[in-house]
C-alpha cells in the first residue's frame, strides 16, 4: 500500500495531475506510515530528477495555515536541490498543478542538530537565515487533504527561493520581527515570525524531535524552511510577488507564463 500511494503520488507531480487523497480509500493511515510514504516519495524524485537532499521544510505551523487547510498540527518535508530556483530567475507556472506561494524564513545551519534540542541550540547551530519564499503545490484534488495525506505528500513541496543576503541569527529579534507580503505592490498579508509557533526556531526544534525519532537529523549545509507566517496565495503570470522582514530585507520574485 506505501508504494502504491508513493507512486501515485509521484506520478501525479510528474504528470501534472490531480489524485483523490489517500485516506477516503485508507482511512487507516497514520502518521508514522504517512511518513514512511513521504520517504519512498523522495527516493523516487531523487531517483527521476538525479538530485539530492538540501534540507526541510515545515508546514502547517501558523495559525493563519492550519485555519486556511483545516489541519491543525505541524508537519514537515524533504527539500531537494532540484526545487530550488534562483532570485533572478522568473518562475514559470507550467510545471504546476495549482501553485501557491507563501512567505518563509530560511535557516542554514552549520552543525548537526539532533534531538531534544531547545530554541538556543537551534539558534546556535543556525549560520545564517534570509528570507524566503515557497511555492506549495498540493498533489490533492482542490488543494484538500488531511494531517496524514499532506505529510505523504512531502507537505506540498514544490519549490524554494531564497534570498541571496544572509544575516547572523544573533542580529536578529525573531520575537518582534515584522513581515509584509505582496502582490504586484499591493499588501496581501502582514505577520510576525512569532506567528510560527511563537518564534520559528521553536519549530525547528519541533521538527528535530521528529526527525530524531526516525533516526534523521539536520545535516551541516541544509537549509530550513520553517513554515509560512501567513496564508498561501495564488498566482498568475505576470505578477511581482515579494516578501519583507524587519531585520532581514526582503526577496522578489515574477512569475511568468
Ligand atoms: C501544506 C504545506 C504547508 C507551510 O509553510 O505551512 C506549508 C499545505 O498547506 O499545502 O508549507
Ligand atoms: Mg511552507
Amino acid at each position: 500500500m506505501k508504494e502504491t500511494i508513493a507512486a501515485e503520488l509521484f506520478k501525479a507531480e510528474r504528470d501534472i495531475e490531480e489524485v483523490d487523497k489517500f485516506t477516503d480509500k485508507y482511512p487507516q493511515l497514520t502518521t508514522d506510515i504517512a511518513y514512511d510514504i513521504q520517504e519512498l516519495l523522495v527516493k523516487k524524485k531523487i531517483t527521476a530528477e538525479k538530485t539530492s537532499i538540501s534540507g526541510w521544510k515545515l508546514g502547517l505551523t501558523s495559525k493563519a495555515k492550519q485555519k486556511m487547510m483545516g489541519v491543525h498540527e505541524p508537519t514537515y518535508g524533504v527539500l531537494l536541490k532540484s526545487m530550488q530556483i534562483s532570485e533572478d530567475e522568473a518562475i514559470s507556472l507550467k510545471p504546476f498543478i495549482h501553485p501557491k506561494i507563501e512567505p518563509e524564513i530560511a535557516f542554514v545551519f552549520d552543525k548537526e542538530l539532533k534531538g531534544p534540542v531547545s530554541v538556543p541550540e537551534v539558534l546556535a547551530a543556525t549560520r545564517y537565515v534570509a528570507p524566503a519564499l515557497e511555492i506549495i503545490d498540493s498533489r490533492y484534488r482542490n488543494f484538500s487533504f488531511t494531517l496524514t495525506d499532506v505529510i505523504a505528500d512531502n507537505s506540498s513541496s514544490s519549490r524554494y527561493i531564497i534570498g541571496k543576503q544572509t544575516f547572523k541569527p544573533e542580529l536578529v529579534d525573531f520575537t518582534l520581527m515584522g513581515m509584509v507580503f505582496k502582490k504586484n505592490g499591493e499588501v496581501v498579508a502582514t505577520s510576525t515570525a512569532a506567528s510560527v509557533m511563537g518564534h520559528p526556531a521553536r519549530a525547528i526544534a519541533w521538527m528535530v524531535n521528529k526527525l530524531t525519532a526516525r533516526g534523521q537529523s539536520i545535516l551541516p549545509g541544509q537549509v530550513v524552511l520553517s513554515g509560512a507566517l501567513s496564508g498561501a496565495m495564488m498566482m498568475e503570470a505576470g505578477d511581482e510577488v515579494s516578501v519583507g522582514f524587519d531585520g532581514i530585507g526582503h526577496l522578489e520574485v515574477t512569475i511568468t507564463t
